[in-house]
C-alpha cells in the first residue's frame, strides 16, 4: 500500500475531504506502524536515562524525517491540496521539561536511537507541561498547558508496578512513547503516571489542592528553574519515577536472563541532574528484596549507575531535610543512612556527607559517592567543578570525575528547522552531515565564494520573513525585516542576565535620541518564561514589555529600534526564532552557564554569538576562532575571585559611570513609570544598585562596544558577515548530540548493539 492509500484507509476517507486534525491523527497512526517496524533486539548491556524532564517538542515532523518519509508525505499532502505545515499546528506540544536539561535529554534520545544504541528513557507522564506563558498587563501569567488528548503519541499500557509513598501504596502505570531515530532503530520513553490523577483539580491558572497525591501526583512539571525552595511533592514525584523505574529496570534485565548480581552487564543507567538521585538507595532496597545483602548492592548499583552534574548554582543543588524524607521514603532512610555511615569510612571531610550536621540530604553527595562516574556538561564547567564546586570529591575520587560537552541533534535544529539552509548545505557539501556532523567542515571550501554567501544572504532572508510573518500571525506585531534580528531566548534567570540586554536597549534608546544613530536598525527579540515564584525574574520580564511600549511610542527611536517579547516561548516558537537570527545572546555571567545549548542552535543556524566566556561558549569560540564570534565581559576566574574576595559593591559601578546610572535610573523615570508598574520597576532598579549578584553592572561598557562593534561589520561589511556565518556553520558540528552520545558510550556505558 502506498502512502495515500495508507493515510485515506487510516482515515476512511479521501485526503481531500479529511480535515486537517484527521490527517494528524492518520499520520500518527501511520509513524506509530512504521516506528514499530525498527524496534530491535537489545544484546548486552541497555541504557536508561532517567530524567524528570524530557522537553520532546512537537513529533509529527520529527518522526516523518527520521523515518525518511517526510518528502513523501508533504507531496502527496500537497497533492490533495493540504499543507503539512497546517497539520503540524494541530499537534500539541509536549512541554514536559523547563528548559536546557529537558531539551538536552530529549536530543540524547534522538541521538542514541540513530547511533543504533539501545537506550530508554524513563520520566512522568506529566498531564500538564511547563504553564503556558501570556503577558497580562505586562506581567507574566500562567496557565496550564495541556498536551494529552484522547490520541497521544505516548500509548497506555498494561505494565504496572506497585509504589509506597507515605506509607500508602500506589498504582504507577507505564506509558510507552515510541523514539525514532534517523535511519536508525527504535527505542521507547517510558513514562509513569497514575490512574487516578485529577485535572479537575486545577483552578486559579496553575493553583491546585495540594493534598490529594493520588489526584495531583502527575498533574504539573514542577516549573522551577533551580530558585524556589523544594517542596514535598517534588519527593514525592521524584520517587513515583525512580521506584517505579527501577522496577522496569529490573524486570527487563531479568527478562533478558539477568540474575540481579550481574545487572551491571546488562544496564547501565544515567541518572540527569539530582532528580532522579533516589534510584541509587531504591536500587539498594529493591536488590535486598531479592537477597543480595547491602555491600553487595552498593557495589552492582556503582557500577551500574552515573550521575551528570548541571548546574554550579548552590541553590539548585538538591538538599532535602530529613524529615520530608522521613515522611515520604520512610524505606529508603535505613538505606541513606548506611551510605552516610559508608560515606564517613571513605573521607572525615564532614563536607562530603550525604546526612549533614543539620539533618539535611544532600543528594549529589550521594551520586558521586555512589555511582561510577560524575560528569559536567561543557569543559569549562567540569573544570570548575574539579577546581572549585566539587574539588575535594574530586580530591577523594579524581578517576570518577569528566566532562561530556553537550550536543544538539541536528535533525531537529537543522533538517527540520531550516529546510533552506539544509538544501543549500545539500547542493553544496553533499548529505553526508546528516550522520556525520563533522562533514560540516566542508563547506569551509566555500569561505570566499561570493555566490554561496549570496545564497546563505538570501535563506536568512527567506527565514526573517517568514519569522516575521508567523510574528505577525500569533503575536501581532509587524518587524522591519531589513533590520538586524537580535534574539536572547532561554529561560528567564538573573545569572543569564537578560537585565543586561534591557541595560543596553535604554541606553541604546538615548542615545538614539541624542542624534546618535546605530550602524544599522535592530530588532531585538527575547523569549523566556520566569519560575513562577521568582519575583526579579517577572520584574524583568515586566520591565522589558513597558520599554517595548516606549520605544515603540517613540516616532525616532522606533525606526532604529524594536523590542519584542513573545509569548509563551517554547520549543515550537524555538525552531522559528533560531533560523532567522543574526545575532545569538549568550550573555551569562562567566563561570554560571554550565553549558548551554541553545547557543549550539543559532551557531548550527548560521547566527553570530555575542557571549561571555562561559560554558560551551568558550567552545564555540575555539571552534571558529576569535574573528568570528563576539566575545566580552569578565573571565570566570575574574568572577570567581570576586565572589571569594566578596568585595563587589554595586552601587560604586552606578555612581561612578554616568551612562550606567542613566539607564539603570531611566527603569524609575516618567517614561517607563508612566506606562508600566512602580511597584515592579522600583524592585528591579533597586535589585540592580543594591545586589546586582550576577554583575551585571561590571560588564555594561564591554557589552555595549562588542554588540555595537557587530552591528557596524554587519552594516558595513555585509560579504565579511556572511563570511564569519559560514564559518560558524561549519565548525558547528562539535556540537551534534551524536557525537555527544558516542562520548557517553565509549567513556560510561559501552552499550551493546
Ligand atoms: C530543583 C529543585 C526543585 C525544583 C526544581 C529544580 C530544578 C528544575 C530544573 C533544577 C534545575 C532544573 C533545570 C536545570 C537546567 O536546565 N540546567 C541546564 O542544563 C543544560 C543542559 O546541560 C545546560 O546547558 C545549562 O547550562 C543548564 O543551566
Amino acid at each position: 500500500m502506498n502512502i495515500t492509500e495508507t493515510l485515506e484507509k487510516l482515515s476512511g476517507k479521501a485526503l481531500v475531504d479529511c480535515s486537517d486534525q484527521e490527517l494528524y491523527l492518520a499520520l500518527l497512526e501511520l509513524v506509530r506502524a512504521k516506528s514499530a517496524e525498527r524496534v530491535k533486539p537489545v544484546h548486552g548491556r541497555k541504557l536508561y536515562y532517567i530524567s524528570a524532564e524530557f522537553l520532546i517538542g512537537k513529533l509529527l515532523s520529527n518522526n516523518l524525517i527520521n523515518l525518511g518519509l517526510y518528502d513523501e508525505v508533504r507531496d502527496v499532502l500537497a497533492a490533495a491540496g493540504k499543507k503539512l505545515s497546517d497539520i503540524e499546528e494541530v499537534e500539541p506540544e509536549p512541554s514536559l521539561g523547563n528548559g536546557g536539561l529537558g531539551r538536552l535529554a530529549a536530543c540524547f534520545l534522538d541521538s542514541l536511537a540513530t547511533l543504533n544504541l539501545p537506550g530508554d528513557g524513563i520520566g512522568l507522564r506529566y498531564h500538564f507541561g511547563l504553564f503556558h506563558q501570556s503577558f497580562e498587563n505586562d506581567i507574566q501569567n500562567e496557565k496550564p498547558d495541556p498536551w494529552l488528548t484522547a490520541h497521544s503519541w505516548a500509548e497506555k499500557t498494561d505494565v504496572t508496578y506497585p509504589v509506597e509513598l507515605a506509607g500508602k501504596s500506589y498504582t504507577a502505570r507505564l506509558y510507552k512513547l515510541a523514539v525514532t531515530g534517523y535511519e536508525g532503530r527504535t527505542n521507547t520513553l517510558n513514562l509513569f503516571d497514575l490512574d487516578t490523577i485529577d485535572e479537575g483539580i486545577v483552578h486559579d491558572g496553575i493553583a491546585f489542592d495540594k493534598t490529594a497525591i493520588d489526584k495531583n501526583l502527575t498533574l504539573f512539571l514542577y516549573p522551577d528553574d533551580s530558585d524556589e525552595a523544594g517542596r514535598r511533592l517534588r519527593i514525592y514525584q521524584q520517587y513515583l519515577m525512580v521506584s517505579a523505574g527501577a522496577q522496569l529496570i529490573l524486570a527487563e534485565c531479568v527478562a533478558r536472563g539477568c540474575d540481579y548480581h550481574d545487572l551491571a552487564d546488562y544496564a547501565a543507567i544515567q541518572i540527569n541532574d539530582t532528580h532522579p538521585s533516589m534510584v541509587i538507595p531504591e536500587l539498594i532496597r529493591l536488590l535486598g528484596e531479592h537477597g543480595i545483602d547491602f555491600e553487595e548492592a552498593v557495589e552492582i548499583v556503582t557500577k551500574t549507575c552515573a550521575y551528570t552534574n548541571h548546574t554550579i548554582l548552590a541553590e539548585a543543588l538538591e538538599k532535602w531535610p530529613r524529615a520530608y524524607l522521613d515522611a515520604v521514603v520512610p524505606q529508603l532512610m535505613p538505606i541513606i543512612e548506611k551510605l552516610d555511615a559508608l560515606a564517613r569510612t571513605r573521607s572525615e571531610d564532614a563536607s562530603l556527607a550525604i546526612i549533614d550536621a543539620d539533618d539535611v540530604v544532600h543528594m549529589a553527595h550521594m551520586d558521586i559517592h555512589f555511582t561510577h562516574s560524575t560528569n559536567g556538561v561543557a569543559t569549562l564547567h567540569t573544570e570548575i567543578l574539579k577546581n572549585t564546586e566539587l574539588h575535594n570529591f574530586y580530591e577523594l575520587y579524581p578517576e570518577k570525575f569528566n566532562n561530556k560537552t553537550n550536543g544538539i541533534t541536528f535533525r531537529r535544529w537543522l533538517l527540520e528547522c531550516d529546510p533552506r539552509l539544509t538544501a543549500v548545505l545539500e547542493k553544496h557539501i553533499g548529505t553526508g552531515f546528516r550522520k556525520d556532523a563533522s562533514e560540516l567542515e566542508k563547506l569551509l571550501h566555500f569561505a570566499d565564494d561570493a555566490a554561496v554567501l549570496e545564497e546563505l544572504r538570501e535563506v536568512k532572508t527567506e527565514n526573517k520573513e517568514a519569522l516575521a510573518d508567523w510574528l505577525r500571525r500569533t503575536q501581532g506585531v509587524t518587524v522591519n525585516t531589513g533590520a538586524m534580528f537580535d534574539i536572547q531566548s532561554k529561560r528567564l534567570h538573573e545569572y543569564k542576565r537578560q537585565q543586561l540586554n534591557l541595560l543596553y536597549l535604554i541606553h541604546q534608546y538615548h542615545e538614539i535620541k541624542a542624534g546618535h544613530l546605530p550602524a544599522t536598525p535592530l530588532v531585538s527579540i527575547f523569549g523566556a518564561k520566569a519560575a513562577p515564584a521568582y519575583i526579579i525574574a517577572k520584574d524583568i520580564i515586566h520591565a522589558l514589555l513597558v520599554l517595548s511600549k516606549v520605544i515603540a511610542a517613540d516616532p525616532v527611536v522606533s525606526k532604529w529600534l524594536q523590542l519584542v517579547f513573545i509569548e509563551n516561548y517554547n520549543v515550537t516558537a524555538a525552531e522559528k526564532l533560531i533560523p532567522a537570527c543574526d545575532l545569538s545572546e549568550q550573555i551569562s555571567l562567566a563561570s554560571k552557564e554550565a553549558s548551554g545549548t541553545g547557543n549550539m542552535k543559532f551557531m548550527l543556524n548560521g547566527a553570530l554569538t555575542l557571549g561571555t566566556m562561559d560554558g560551551a561558549n568558550v567552545e564555540i569560540a575555539q571552534q571558529v576562532g576569535e574573528d568570528n564570534v563576539y566575545i566580552f565581559g569578565q573571565t570566570s576566574d575574574q568572577v570567581i575571585h570576586r565572589y571569594a574576595a566578596g568585595d563587589y559593591i554595586a552601587e560604586q559601578w552606578y555612581e561612578g559611570d554616568p551612562n550606567l546610572r542613566r539607564a539603570i535610573d531611566f527603569l524609575t523615570g516618567p517614561e517607563m513609570l508612566a506606562a508600566g508598574h512602580a511597584e515592579n520597576l522600583c524592585r528591579l532598579h533597586d535589585e540592580l544598585i543594591h545586589k546586582d549578584w550576577f554583575q551585571t553592572l561590571p560588564d555594561f561598557n564591554a557589552y555595549i562596544v562588542r554588540k555595537n562593534q557587530a552591528l557596524s561589520d554587519y552594516a558595513c561589511d555585509p560579504q565579511g558577515w556572511r563570511r564569519k556565518c559560514l564559518v560558524n556553520i561549519a565548525k558547528a558540528g562539535l556540537f551534534s548530540s551524536d557525537r555527544t552520545i558516542a562520548e557517553y558510550d565509549r567513556d560510561i556505558w559501552q552499550l551493546g548493539k
